[in-house]
């Protein structure tokens, strides 16, 4: 491979064979594969942590659109946070409850915001913010 550095790292004997036992589960046939996307997730997250940073995810939420005026009060949301928002998906579950998934995109102390002013909606029964990048820093 070109362009690769190779270093030494130092780790108690039980330690590794831990790391070992669950990159070989989630199926990592080597051990620097598991490391890039260790390193990878760790810089993804160090992006989010500076506020004014391009980012991208998802919120997924899961709520029950007979609660009264749920259903408003999250359209409303969603146009208020329109620049954000850049695609969103709706399942009906089940006769009660519906799954949405919103894309998001922004800076990145706002997409927080806007994730936690929809997740702390009266009425939605559970929701994540799931924090991803662009893929345009990630080598
Ligand atoms: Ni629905």
């Amino acid at each position: 491979m070109n362009g690769v550095e190779r270093f030494g790292v130092s780790m108690a004997p039980d330690l590794l064979r831990q790391f070992d036992a669950v990159i070989a589960e989630r199926g990592y046939t080597n051990r620097s594969e598991a490391i890039r996307d260790i390193v990878r997730d760790y810089l993804v997250e160090a992006h989010w942590e500076q506020g004014d940073e391009e980012v991208i995810g998802t919120v997924t939420l899961v709520y029950d659109h007979h609660q009264r005026d749920l259903t408003e009060q999250l359209t409303d949301l969603q146009h208020h946070f329109h620049s954000e928002i850049i695609s969103t998906l709706h399942v009906h579950l089940d006769a009660h409850h519906c799954l949405e998934v919103l894309v998001v995109r922004g800076p990145a102390a706002q997409v927080r915001h806007l994730a936690d002013r929809v997740i702390s909606t009266r009425g939605v029964k559970h929701g994540k913010l799931t924090c991803t990048t662009t893929g345009r820093d990630l080598v």
